[in-house]
């Protein structure tokens, strides 16, 4: 094995160097190189890139330092049925997980990765999960053959020295090997050994399988380690919502994948909201732990954003095309004839070459892949909170579960109290998007948008959100959110994006016990104008459509609710039953 001329002298953590040392003798790569993070180094890495193909230049006049990526056209999605949680006692992955024996899993895998990096650099990836000097963070190395995943975990995590440096004072870290081995799906695998903190992962170099910092480490994992140290490793956005008082209110959403977190966090106020302001701390994922003061504090693991996107225009999200005209990633999106980005639901212009690099024709479905993605770090974000670096993070005050539901689940509803909360965010289902390989449009069951990302037993995570009931009582309140309300012509019913802040602003009254609110079987539900419809398109009628709760719909819905219980078995809190049976007997 030969050493490139760059090749840094490793490390002085001798499980790490260790580590690296037999990952390599096993893989044989070329080369090894130990990442700093460096701006020298990320144009080594996009020159490599641009040499092999591996990225194509966008226009550098509108888009500087703007590349696009063309992954393999088989791996385009988190493919959920090749994700593995590994735990020694099956029960404790729970019937939410793909489980595999974990001597069975490393056998299996280890098999692929035996000479997979041949001809290829190793890459070592030391990265942090949160800020670098908070003590909420978490480190963790990626090996990697994949220069795309280096570049786009710089942008999405701290990466580099500084990591290195933290790792070597503190001593641990989270072990994640990547290999985009042949990407043949039959020889795919997304494993997770939470009892080691090691995860592997082979055969696709897309989005969530392939960097391990996001939903691998800083969800499946920490969601484990969370559990058995006190706190929450959630899939949710963070915001900050400043009234023209100038008093700024921390939100969390968990909404499941695609359906609105990134739009959400950087909204755009209604003309009408003056005064009123976002701030943007994180759109995907939260670690949120209980203050000395009794309040939920969350921090944003990532630093950047990998985003949806489709849909993305000046009209439903104008932040997010400002921040990526420049130094961003662009996976699987279209071109158009002036060699710039181009996606469905981006106005006034037309493709030319679509997501696989062929001529467009409409014939060969959508321009850019439905699950599309754009890579930029947070710092890019008009709405950017300095906050996002705060070693305490932000106190929050309201946590919205919100799923994608045609009908049934209105358009806000508020939780009686924390349990019933947990009970809503364990009710919740959505339709399947194009984020996981797989049908899109079916109704699934995602308790807290986790279903693909909870490192354990539901019933165990369920009980965990249910003790912090009894640790405080400044718990921020709870509601579910549904903003995908369809008509009978199929249309929404709520415009949503910028819009959106209508319902957050009672959200916020709600938590200071203002803002009118009548009590329904399944909750506290917006009283008639309690929600501001100034300036706003839509008519008295479908505002009261929106924020009434059907019987049937309802009744039906609590029973498949209990047969879901079922099927976790007697891991479900006996508190989690009790509120699904208050609701049921509400609604008799
Ligand atoms: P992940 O990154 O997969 O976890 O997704 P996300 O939850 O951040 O979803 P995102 O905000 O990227 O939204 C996904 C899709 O939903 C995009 O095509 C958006 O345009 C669309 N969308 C987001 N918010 C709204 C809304 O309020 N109303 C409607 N109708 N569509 C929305
Ligand atoms: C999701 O699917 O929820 C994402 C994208 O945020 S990925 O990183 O690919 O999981
Ligand atoms: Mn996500």
């Amino acid at each position: 094995m030969s050493m490139s001329p760059n090749t840094s002298p490793g490390t002085s953590n001798a499980a790490l160097q260790q580590w690296v040392e037999e990952v390599a003798a096993h893989a044989q790569p070329d080369n090894i190189h130990w990442c700093d993070g460096s701006e020298v180094e990320n144009r080594q890495l996009i020159e490599k890139m641009l040499d092999s193909g591996d990225f194509l230049e966008f226009n550098q006049d509108t888009h500087p330092n703007c590349y696009l990526h063309r992954s393999d056209p088989t791996d385009v999605a988190r493919t959920e049925h090749l994700t593995f949680v590994c735990t020694r006692n099956e029960d404790d992955a729970g019937p939410n997980n793909n489980w595999m024996d974990p001597a069975d899993a490393h056998k299996k895998v280890d098999a692929l990765f035996d000479g997979a990096m041949k001809g290829r650099t190793l890459y070592v990836v030391p990265y942090c999960m949160g800020p670098i000097d908070s003590p909420l963070s978490r480190c963790g190395v990626e090996i990697t053959d994949s220069p795309y995943v280096v570049v786009n975990m710089r942008l999405m995590t701290r990466m580099g020295k500084s990591a290195l440096e933290r790792i070597e004072r503190e001593g641990s870290f989270v072990r994640g090997l990547h290999s985009l081995g042949d990407l043949d799906p039959k020889r795919r695998f997304i494993m997770h050994f939470p009892e080691e903190l090691t995860i592997k992962s082979i055969g696709s170099g897309y989005g969530g399988n392939a960097l391990l910092g996001k939903k691998c480490h800083a969800l499946r994992l920490a969601s484990w380690q969370a559990r058995d140290e006190g706190w929450l490793a959630e899939h949710m956005l963070i915001m900050g919502v400043e009234n023209p008082e100038g008093e700024i209110f921390y939100v969390a959403g968990a909404f499941p994948s695609a359906c609105g977190k990134t739009n959400l966090a950087m909204l755009i106020p209604p003309a009408s909201y003056k005064g009123w302001r976002i701030w943007t701390v994180g759109d995907d994922i939260a670690w949120m732990r209980l203050g000395d003061d009794g309040r939920l504090w969350a921090i944003n693991p990532e630093a950047g954003f990998f985003g949806v996107a489709p849909g993305t225009s000046r009209k439903t999200n104008a932040n997010a095309l400002a921040m990526l005209h420049h130094d961003a990633i662009f996976t699987n999106v279209a071109v158009n004839a002036d060699n710039q980005p181009f996606w469905e639901g981006m106005a006034d212009d037309v493709p030319v070459t679509d997501w696989r690099g062929r001529p467009y024709e409409a014939s060969n479905g959508p321009a850019a892949h439905p699950n599309s993605r754009f890579t930029v770090s947070i710092k890019q974000c008009p709405t950017y909170s300095d906050q996002t670096e705060a070693p305490t993070g932000v106190p929050i005050s309201a946590i919205l579960f919100g799923g994608r539901r045609a009908g049934t689940v209105p358009l806000v509803v508020e939780a009686r109290d924390w349990a019933h909360g947990v009970m809503m965010g364990a009710a919740m289902t959505s339709e399947t998007t194009a984020a996981a390989t797989g049908e899109v449009g079916v109704v699934r069951r995602d308790p807290m948008a986790m279903k693909p990302f909870c490192g354990y037993h539901y019933g165990d995570y369920w009980a965990h959100w249910l003790s912090f009931g009894d640790k405080s009582h400044k718990l921020p309140k709870i509601f579910t959110v549904n903003w995908f309300r369809r008509d009978a012509a199929g249309d929404f019913m709520w415009p949503g994006f910028g819009d959106n802040l209508r319902v957050l602003q009672w959200v916020i009254e709600r938590t200071h016990g203002n803002g009118d609110a009548v009590e329904t079987p399944i909750g506290f539900v917006p009283a008639n104008d309690a929600i501001n419809t100034t300036d706003l398109d839509v008519s008295e009628q479908t505002i009261a459509e929106l924020t009434s709760v059907s019987g049937d719909e309802w009744r039906a819905e609590m029973r498949s609710l209990a047969e879901y219980f079922e099927s976790y078995g007697d891991r479900v809190p006996a508190a989690l039953w009790n509120e699904q049976r208050r609701t049921a007997d509400a609604l008799k």
